[in-house]
């Protein structure tokens, strides 16, 4: 049986998954209009992700004879100035909802939850993956987009097909 504290914040994270799903999407929308159509293809993709995630959620707690609940999801602004700033703003996300599993983590151990303890582990280890990806993604956004940045990339490359391939 979950308590309520520890109930209260999973359904909160139920809802921050849904509106990581709706905002990834809606970004995936503006980067088509920008023509940027693998970017686009990859915040689609994560839309689904994020979804997922949701569902494991809403799983768990039903699971445990407790009633998930889906709250309402706000509608993601889009107003960013370019993809950079987009990037920006999903890596941020990213860090959010990492505060939240973690503040989770930290409410299920003082209350002695183990088994949401255990099933949030998924979580930690997925948000370490989701924060690479995401600033990893940023990084190389703004090596490229500068002149002397994208000489290095072409470098990279050139070392990727000659060397890395032999
Ligand atoms: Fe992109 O993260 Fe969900 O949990």
């Amino acid at each position: 049986m979950l308590s309520k504290t520890i109930l209260d914040k999973l359904n909160h994270q139920v809802n921050f998954e849904a509106a990581s799903a709706h905002l990834y999407l809606q970004m995936s929308a503006w980067l088509l209009t920008q023509s940027l159509d693998s970017t686009a293809a990859f915040f689609r993709a994560h839309a689904e992700e994020e979804k997922a995630h949701m569902m494991k959620l809403f799983d768990y707690i039903n699971e445990t004879g407790s009633l998930a609940l889906i709250g309402e999801v706000a509608t993601p602004a889009p107003e960013w100035k370019s993809h950079i700033e987009l990037l920006e703003a999903a890596y941020n996300h990213e860090l959010a909802i990492t505060q939240s599993i973690n503040d989770l983590v930290d409410t299920a151990l003082r209350e002695k939850d183990y088994s949401t303890f255990q099933f949030l582990q998924w979580y930690v280890a997925e948000q370490h993956e989701e924060e690479y990806l995401f600033s990893s993604m940023l990084h190389k956004a703004r090596i490229i987009n500068t002149m002397d940045g994208r000489a290095l990339f072409r470098f990279d490359e050139e070392v990727r097909k000659s060397v890395l391939h032999h």
